[in-house]
């Protein structure tokens, strides 16, 4: 992780914004970097709708002006991070434990720019833990029902399906945060609609045909892949 790589790709999507732009600003420390970069441009007119309240403080913080997915319901551009970035730039994201307002703010959006470090690039999902948000209500039992669709997905059992190492955190909706520890995901479209086929899963942290560019950082700047 290099903080100089996420600063250096926070920065060069701030230049992707155009004044009077409903803007969405993601979670994590690279969309901070993001966050702030436009912040400092002083664009005018713009509306920016954060993914979590930690986003919504440090933009307020900075002076930007916040809206809601209900007074602004189309986005033209959403800058977010990501935990991996693989093929198809497909993603893992959701460490944040912001991954169902992230999501419906990316879908919500004309175009969707991922922003990263250049470690979050990788050959195949699957070895960051995929944050699955449950309802607390018999949250252990879908937890049990989330391993089993698991096995059905040939990754390597026992593919401990716990609650977040963080301990028992609350989204902002008040869900649950469980982690699929995958290893490897070979057919990450199978096993969204898997997931999403559990009546206690509310979201899963695999953002598939959202993203429009990735701006990776490097140590002397950025490389783009789209
Ligand atoms: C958020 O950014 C989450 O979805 C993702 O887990 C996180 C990545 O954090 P960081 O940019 O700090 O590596 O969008």
């Amino acid at each position: 992780m290099s903080d100089q790589q996420k600063k250096n790709a926070g920065e060069a999507a701030a230049a992707h914004v155009e004044a009077g732009m409903v803007v969405g600003l993601g979670t994590g420390s690279t969309a901070a970097w993001f966050v702030k970069a436009l912040a400092a441009r002083n664009l005018p007119d713009l509306r920016c709708v954060p993914t979590s309240e930690r986003t919504a403080d440090l933009a307020r913080e900075l002076g930007l002006t916040l809206s809601t997915l209900e007074d602004t319901p189309r986005i033209d551009l959403t800058v977010d991070g990501a935990d991996e970035i693989g093929p198809g730039l497909a993603l893992i994201k959701g460490g944040g434990a912001a991954l169902l307002r992230e999501k419906l703010v990316w879908e919500a959006s004309s175009r969707c720019i991922c922003i990263a470090d250049a470690a979050k690039v990788v050959p195949v999902l699957g070895t960051f833990p995929l944050p699955i948000e449950v309802v607390a209500f018999g949250h252990k039992t879908t937890a049990n029902r989330i391993a089993d669709v698991l096995a059905d997905h040939d990754i390597p059992m026992p593919a401990r399906v716990r609650q977040a190492d963080r301990g028992l955190i609350r989204t902002d909706g008040g869900n649950l945060i469980y982690d699929a520890a995958c290893k490897v995901i070979n057919d990450p479209a199978r096993l969204a609609a898997d997931l999403k086929s559990l009546t206690g899963v509310v979201e899963h942290g695999l953002f598939l045909d959202l993203t429009d560019l990735a701006i990776i950082g490097t140590d002397a700047g950025f490389e783009t892949i789209n």
